[in-house]
């Protein structure tokens, strides 16, 4: 056993390139679905807070959008989002994907060993790689600079404690920031539109998934738990044709979309709701600034 010695707690950034299971892994870390999940790259766009609490610690998760280069005014207001998260952190992950390791993972951990915090290199999705390609992969990933190397499977849980218990024990001594149960800082309207938007992307392919964006309208409550909430959302694509495959056959794809949102959507707020969905056409709307503020990707102001 570890001396008890008060109680630890603090905040740790989760970095890495798009769909290295960044997500998945804050969501198995808090045990809750916070963020969603996918296998598009570039499904994660904002700072995404998921909390942790133990007895003997609380740790403040900060899911961060993969990094990328930006190829628009939403790409950017990605990449500050990265960089926003940077401040006041106690602790990194630096996280790899072990089945897709490229020069651009090993120029990112060089990017941020600079950080004046410790730092795990994290290597992901070891369940689909053997012993024969993961021993020399963490060989050369010990070259780079890090405080702790940890192979994990996010998906299956595996080696989550090791790292649970690495990050705890770098913790400062610390209040609990949060309560007992709180997992996330995202108003439930902004929760709602994101569940909404995995489930599009899941269904979606090749261009369509990136130009999607959800804005949830209103949610009618109807002073009373056992009665459904309505929910209006609108879905934004960026072209006619994007319209139609979004809407699809008869309005078939929009209702398995709305019927896999609305089955996660009843799980959180524990209780039963309509959805009420409408695709608009809004052509570039990822360079536009009023259609991004509408969809909530807007920098705070400092
Ligand atoms: N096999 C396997 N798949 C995983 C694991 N972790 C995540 N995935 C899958 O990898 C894909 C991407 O996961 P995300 O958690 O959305 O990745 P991300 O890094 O948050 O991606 P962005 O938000 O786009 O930057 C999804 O299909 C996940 O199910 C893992 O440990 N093993
Ligand atoms: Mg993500």
């Amino acid at each position: 056993m570890e001396k008890k010695n008060g109680f630890r707690s603090g905040f740790v950034v989760i970095l890495g390139r798009p769909n290295v299971g960044k997500s998945t892994l804050m969501n198995a870390l808090v045990g809750e679905k916070v963020a969603i999940v996918s296998p598009r790259a570039q499904t994660t766009r904002s700072r995404i807070m998921g909390v942790m609490t133990k007895e003997e610690a609380q740790i403040v998760f900060l899911d961060t959008p993969g990094i990328h280069a930006p190829r628009n005014k939403l790409g950017q207001y990605m990449m500050g989002a990265v960089e926003g998260a940077l401040e006041g952190i106690d602790a990194a992950i630096l996280m790899l994907d072990a089945t897709d390791v490229r020069a651009a993972d090993i120029e990112l951990l060089r990017k941020y060993a600079g950080l004046p915090v410790k730092k795990a290199i994290v290597v992901n999705k070891i369940d689909q790689v053997d012993a024969g390609v993961l021993a020399p992969l963490l060989q050369r990933l010990g070259q780079e600079q890090a405080d702790a190397y940890l192979p994990v499977s996010a998906l299956r849980k595996k080696g989550l404690e090791e790292l649970t218990r690495t990050l705890v024990s770098w913790m400062p001594l610390g209040p609990k920031y949060f309560p007992d149960d709180m997992v996330t800082d995202q108003p439930e309207r902004v929760i709602v539109a994101e569940m909404i938007r995995e489930k599009a992307l899941r269904n979606l392919r090749e261009e369509i998934p990136h130009g999607i964006g959800v804005e949830v309208l209103a949610m009618e409550h109807q002073g009373d738990e056992k009665r459904a909430v309505t929910i209006h959302a609108n879905i934004f694509c960026e072209k006619d044709s994007h319209k139609g495959i979004l809407i699809g056959k008869g309005g078939e794809m929009l209702r398995r979309i709305g019927e896999q949102a609305r089955g996660d959507i009843e799980r959180m707020l524990g209780q039963k709701a309509n959805l009420q969905l409408w695709v608009k056409v809004r052509p570039d709307w990822r360079n536009r600034a009023e259609d991004l503020r509408t969809l909530g990707y807007e920098a705070p102001k400092s």
